[in-house]
C-alpha cells in the first residue's frame, strides 16, 4: 500500500468536490428532513458523497468508505483500510449561512488514523496531516500546541449542552463557560477541530458525533499534541456515535475531571 498515493489521490478527490459544492449555489438545492425537522440533508450531500464512493470503488476496490448519508459500506470491524467521509459536516451552515462547512475525510488502516483532512470549502483553506508526519493548514505546517490556563481559554461548544440536557449535568457546564475566557459554536464539527489544531480555540467538546465528523480531525489533532478522547478519556469510538473532547494537552484533564458529569 503506497500511502503518498493515497494521499495525493485523496487530496484531489476532495479539492474536486468542494469546486463541484461550490457551483452548486448557482442552482436550486433540494432540502430534506432526516431523523428530525432540524436534522437536514440536501441532494448536493448526496451528489458528493456518491462522487467519492464511486471514484474509491473504481481505483480502490478493496477499501471499504462510510459516509453518513448510507451510500457507503456499512462496517462491523475496523479492519483493512476504511475511509471515513463526510462530505458536507456543517449542513445547517451549507443551507442558512453558505459557509462554514467542511469535507471531513479519515483514511485509518486497521484501526489506526493515517491520513486526515478537512477542507474548508468556502474558504478554500484544507486542513490535511499524514499520520507521524506533522499537520498542515494549505502548505504551513501547523506547530505544536502550547499549554494554555483556562482563564484563557476559547472553548466551542453548542449551546445545547449549556442548557438542561438528557446527557451531561448542565450546571458543570456553566461553571465551565463562566471560567473560561469565551466560547464559540461554528456549527461544524469537523471545523472546530480544525480550530483546535490550527490554535484558534482551545478546546471543542460534543454530547454526540459520528465516526464521519471526527476521524479525519482526530488525526490532524494528533499531530500537533492536541488530545482527542471521548468523555470518559478513551479512544473515541468509530463504530457508532460517541461523546467527544479535543483540547490543547493541558486543558484534557482539567475540564474531564471537573467539569463534565455525564448522566
Ligand atoms: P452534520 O452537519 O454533518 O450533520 C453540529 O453541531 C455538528 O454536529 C455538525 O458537525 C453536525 O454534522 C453534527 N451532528 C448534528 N447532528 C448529529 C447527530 N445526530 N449525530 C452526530 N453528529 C451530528
Ligand atoms: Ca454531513
Amino acid at each position: 500500500m503506497n500511502l503518498n498515493a493515497i494521499d495525493r489521490y485523496a487530496k484531489s478527490l476532495i479539492k474536486e468536490a468542494g469546486h463541484k459544492i461550490r457551483v452548486s449555489f448557482f442552482n436550486t438545492i433540494d432540502i430534506d428532513s432526516k431523523s428530525d425537522a432540524n436534522d437536514l440533508v440536501t441532494n448536493i450531500d448526496k451528489e458528493v458523497e456518491l462522487f467519492f464512493i464511486e471514484r474509491v470503488k473504481e481505483d480502490f476496490p478493496d477499501h471499504k468508505i462510510v459516509s453518513e448519508e448510507g451510500f457507503g459500506d456499512r462496517i462491523s470491524s475496523l479492519d483493512g483500510i476504511v475511509w471515513f467521509l463526510d462530505p458536507i459536516d456543517g449542513t445547517m451552515n451549507f443551507i442558512h449561512q453558505k459557509r462554514n462547512f467542511a469535507i471531513s475525510l479519515g483514511i485509518y488502516v486497521d484501526g489506526v488514523g493515517m491520513l486526515g483532512y478537512i477542507y474548508d470549502v468556502m474558504a478554500d483553506d484544507l486542513y490535511h496531516a499524514a499520520k507521524d508526519e506533522g499537520a498542515y493548514f494549505n502548505d504551513e505546517r501547523l506547530p505544536q500546541l502550547e499549554i494554555t490556563p483556562l482563564e484563557e481559554a476559547v472553548i466551542g461548544i453548542n449551546a445545547s449542552w449549556v442548557v438542561p440536557n438528557g446527557r451531561v449535568d448542565n450546571d458543570k457546564i456553566i461553571e465551565l463557560v463562566t471560567r473560561c475566557r469565551g466560547t464559540r459554536s461554528y456549527g461544524s464539527a469537523a471545523i472546530e477541530l480544525a480550530y483546535v489544531s490550527s490554535g484558534r480555540i482551545d478546546a471543542y467538546i460534543s454530547m454526540r458525533l459520528a465516526p464521519w465528523d471526527i476521524a479525519g480531525g482526530i488525526v490532524i489533532a494528533q499531530e500537533v499534541g492536541a488530545m482527542a478522547t471521548n468523555l470518559q478519556g478513551e479512544t473515541p469510538h468509530l463504530l457508532g456515535t460517541d461523546s467527544f473532547i479535543v483540547t490543547r494537552p493541558n486543558l484534557h484533564k482539567e475540564i474531564l475531571t471537573n467539569y463534565i458529569r455525564l448522566k
